[in-house]
C-alpha cells in the first residue's frame, strides 16, 4: 500500500526540502485547512444540523445570505485571527476589511476567502466550497487598510479550494504546481491523494450558463456557437455541456478531467465586468488552474495580471485547458 502522506507532512517538505514555504505561511495553511474541515461537517449535517435555508440578511454583494455562508465565514474568522500569521482578512460575507484584533499577535499574511461558494446549491444538497487567496502584507509598519489587499493575483503566496462533495477535497498550489489532498474522516486529517495535477490542453467540455446568451459579447456567442455546430461546424469535433452554478464544483471538474469554464461580461449590467469576484474567487482559480497548466483570462487580459482598485470588484472569467481558453480570447481580440 502507498504511503500515506498526511496535509501536514506535505507541507513540512514543502517547507524543509523544497524550502518553498516559510513557517508562518505553513501554519496558516494548516489552520485553512481545520477551518474547511469544520465547515465540511456543518455542510455534511445539513437539515439535521439546522444550517440550512436563508438568514435574515445580505451580504455586501446585495445577495441573500445563507446560514451556513455565515456559519463559514466565522469559522474561517475565528480559526485564523489569533495564530499570529495574519495581519488581516477579506471576505466575500463581509464588506470591509478584517483587522486582526490587537489582542492577538500580526503576521505578515492576508487571507481572502469566499467562504461558501456556491450558496444557491446548499439547500438542494449540490457541491460547494470554499476557495481562499493568500497574500503578503507590504513591507511597511504602517497599519493594515484595504489597499494592502489590492494586489494583482500574481502576488499571491498560496491559493486553493476545498470541495464539499461525494468526498470534502482540498486543492493547494504554493506555486510548486497543484495537489489534491481527500479528508479522511476517520482520521480526521486531509491525505494526498493527487500531486503535479495538470490540465488537458484540449477538450470537449465547456460550462457556461447557456440561459445567458442572448446577453453575452459577439466573441462568446461566435465560441458557443461554434461548440454547439460539432463535427459539423469548424471545430470538427463534439462537444459536451456541464454547469453546476458552483464554481468550486465546476473549476474540480476541470482540474480533475479538463474543460473549461466560462462566465463572460453580459450586456444585463454592462457597467458590471462580469458576475464572479476578483480578489477571492478568480485570483485563486486562475492560479491554481495557471500552476496545473491552464490559462485564465477576462477575455482580453490574464486575469493574474489585473491591478485591482476594489476589495470586491467583479471580474468576466475564462479559464481551464489552454487551448481552449487561447482560441476564446483570440476571438476577443479580432473585434
Ligand atoms: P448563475 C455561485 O453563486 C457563483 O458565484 C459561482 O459559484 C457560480 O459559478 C456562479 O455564481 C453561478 O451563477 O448565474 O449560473 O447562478
Amino acid at each position: 500500500m502507498a504511503k500515506r502522506v498526511s496535509l501536514t507532512r506535505y507541507l513540512v517538505e514543502q517547507q524543509r526540502v523544497d524550502g518553498l514555504i516559510p513557517g508562518q505561511l505553513r501554519l496558516l495553511l494548516e489552520v485553512v485547512a481545520r477551518a474547511c474541515k469544520s465547515i465540511s461537517q456543518a455542510v455534511n449535517k445539513g437539515a439535521l444540523g439546522g444550517v440550512l435555508g436563508s438568514a435574515d440578511s445580505e451580504n455586501v454583494q446585495g445577495e441573500v445570505q445563507k446560514r451556513l455562508d455565515i456559519i463559514a465565514n466565522e469559522v474561517l474568522i475565528e480559526a485564523n485571527e489569533w495564530g499570529g500569521h495574519l495581519a488581516g482578512m477579506a471576505s466575500e460575507e463581509m464588506d470591509a476589511i478584517y483587522v486582526v484584533p490587537n489582542r492577538y499577535p500580526k503576521g505578515e499574511y492576508l487571507l481572502l476567502f469566499d467562504p461558501l461558494d456556491g450558496s444557491s446549491n446548499i439547500d438542494v444538497n449540490v457541491s460547494i466550497g470554499t476557495i481562499f487567496s493568500v497574500l503578503r502584507m507590504p513591507e511597511d509598519d504602517r497599519g493594515v487598510d484595504e489597499g494592502d489587499f489590492l494586489q494583482n493575483g500574481a502576488q499571491q503566496v498560496a491559493a486553493g479550494y476545498c470541495v464539499y462533495g461525494p468526498q470534502t477535497t482540498l486543492v493547494l498550489t504554493v506555486g510548486d504546481g497543484v495537489a489534491m489532498f481527500t479528508l479522511d474522516r476517520e482520521q480526521g486529517s486531509f491525505v494526498l491523494t493527487q500531486e503535479n495535477v495538470r490540465i488537458p490542453a484540449d477538450t470537449q467540455e465547456f460550462a457556461i450558463n447557456m440561459s445567458n446568451m442572448r446577453h453575452w459579447d459577439e466573441p462568446v456567442r461566435r465560441y458557443i456557437d461554434e461548440c454547439l455546430q460539432g463535427r459539423d461546424g469548424p471545430r470538427n469535433k463534439d462537444f459536451n455541456m456541464r454547469w453546476i452554478a458552483s464554481m468550486v464544483a465546476d473549476v474540480h471538474r476541470i482540474m480533475t478531467r479538463g474543460g473549461i469554464f466560462m462566465y463572460p461580461w453580459d450586456k444585463r449590467e454592462p457597467n458590471k465586468p462580469g458576475k464572479l469576484r476578483l480578489m477571492y474567487e478568480a485570483n485563486p482559480m486562475a492560479w491554481l488552474v495557471e500552476q496545473a497548466g491552464g490559462a485564465a483570462t477576462n477575455g482580453r487580459q490574464r486575469i493574474l495580471d489585473i491591478q485591482p482598485t476594489q476589495l470586491h470588484e467583479r471580474v468576466s472569467v475564462i479559464l481551464g485547458s489552454k487551448n481552449e481558453v487561447e482560441r476564446v480570447t483570440s476571438y476577443h481580440s479580432t473585434l
